[in-house]
């Protein structure tokens, strides 16, 4: 079964943290801060690999985490980088938040896309120390791992998509028009996923690639079937090639007409989508009546119209080459925009700095921010304090206390940290 859409969990590597540590060598009493920085953590990389075509290694295998940077080390010794990790995808890929089902790329061009960025590395001690600040006794944690939830959608990279009920010979004409080699027999749902063919049109290496899609059936869009599942891979086509079984009884307009519909049912966009009529299986005399009507329709509608026979390879040139010269004046295949950035996802507004009242009268502060910043400070170490007072100042807690009604003499109580407030 075709693999089309997983969901997976991607997670960055941590940043490794600053060290505090200082000079000691023989003889020198008061060496200087030379704690090293902390190693970057792993980015999470989705790579396109030209030779695949199913998202199935992703089925049963769907967390993937880069390594953690290492923390630094004394005597400047910087902490190794985490290794980052590559995802490779089949060319189609489109990479949503499965939140929001926003796109955040789409990997139908050659490239590489960086979905979680690892932590950079925390600044060691030694970049603390001032002409006023001799020995820092503090150093800075390295940034967070980024956890996302994706959800990958393989949308197939095809020009031509071919559509029609089951048995009207889809198979068949792509196996004619192309090397692909597509199962084919005389009863209905032979195809149960899609499948690429190359045409090629010139010696000069010019074609494009047509996809044959399982059949369609009356209900298809409410999922009668195999529903509308693999209808995502038309999603880009240019062209469709809208195949009907001429030997059939029934009427081929109505046919025509109720694969179109269900075809909008699924997407509203695609009966705009150029489409060309194939009526097949002409080799026989009894085609010639349903031919007549459906070509007459067409010809009413404006709609160009092919009469072939894939079992006998007859009348398939000029389709092949019509459609070859529509390609030209068509927009390229639809290269899905991003909706959001991966920078986007990670915003947290500043607003998360909350004040609130202790029952003992203590000004509390909280925000996911302040606990992490509070642990690259040294409550016992005053020059580590000044900074935090300054920090405090710059992030808006100072502010936000004296909105809060704060007088001198208060207390401030900030996670384990404690202290009176003094304007
Ligand atoms: N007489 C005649 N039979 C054809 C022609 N083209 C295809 N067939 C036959 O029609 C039957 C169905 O062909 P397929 O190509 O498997 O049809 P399909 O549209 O791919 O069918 P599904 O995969 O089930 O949707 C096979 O038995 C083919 O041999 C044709 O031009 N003339
Ligand atoms: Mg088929």
């Amino acid at each position: 079964m075709l693999i089309d859409k997983v969901d997976i969990v991607v997670r960055s590597g941590a940043g490794g943290n600053g060290c505090v540590s200082f000079h000691r060598e023989k003889y020198v009493s008061h060496g200087g801060p030379d704690g090293g920085d902390g190693g970057r953590g792993g980015d999470v990389i989705f790579r396109v690999d030209e030779g695949d075509n199913t998202l199935l290694k992703y089925r049963y295998h769907r967390k993937f985490k880069a390594e953690n940077g290492e923390n630094g080390k004394a005597s400047k010794m910087h902490g190794k980088n985490g290794a980052s990790i590559y995802l490779d995808v089949p060319p189609g890929t489109v990479i949503r938040d499965k939140e929001s089902g926003k796109v955040l790329f789409d990997m139908s061009r050659d490239g590489t896309f960086v979905a979680a960025k690892g932590g950079r590395g925390g600044f060691g001690n030694r970049h603390f120390a001032t002409s006023t600040r001799q020995t820092p006794r503090f150093a800075k944690l390295g940034g967070e791992a980024v956890e996302r939830e994706l959800t990958l959608e393989l949308k197939m990279l095809a020009d031509v998509g071919l559509v029609g009920f089951p048995n009207a010979g889809k198979s068949t004409v792509l196996s004619c028009v192309s090397a692909a080699r597509p199962k084919i027999a005389d009863y209905a749902f032979t195809t149960l996923e899609p499948m690429l063919g190359v045409v090629k049109v010139n010696d000069e290496g010019a074609g494009y690639v047509v996809a044959d899609l399982p059949g369609l059936i009356e209900g298809a869009g409410e999922g009668v079937g195999l529903g509308t599942r693999f209808l995502k891979h038309i999603d880009r086509c240019r062209v469709l090639w809208h195949v009907v079984d001429l030997l059939e009884e029934t009427d081929p307009v109505e046919r025509l007409e109720k694969i179109n519909y269900e075809l909008s049912v699924y997407d509203p966009e695609l009966p705009k989508r150029l489409q060309i009529v194939v009526g097949n299986k002409c080799d026989f005399e009894e085609s010639a009546e349903n031919r007549e009507k459906l070509e007459a329709y067409c010809h009413e509608k404006s709609v160009e119209f092919f009469a072939i026979s894939a079992l006998q390879r007859d009348g398939l040139a000029p389709l092949v080459h019509r459609t070859y010269e529509l390609l030209q004046t068509l927009p390229p295949l639809t290269v899905y925009e991003p909706e959001i950035t991966a920078e986007e996802l990670d915003y947290k507004p500043e607003t998360s700095i909350e004040v609130s009242r202790d029952d003992d009268g203590a000004y509390v502060v909280t925000g996911p921010h302040l606990e992490r910043f509070l642990y690259t400070i040294n409550p016992d170490d005053r020059e580590s304090m000044m900074y935090f007072q300054r920090t405090l100042n710059k992030i808006g807690v100072i502010a936000a206390l004296r909105d809060a009604g704060i007088e001198e003499g208060d207390t401030v109580r900030i996670y384990d940290v404690e202290f009176d407030y003094v304007p």
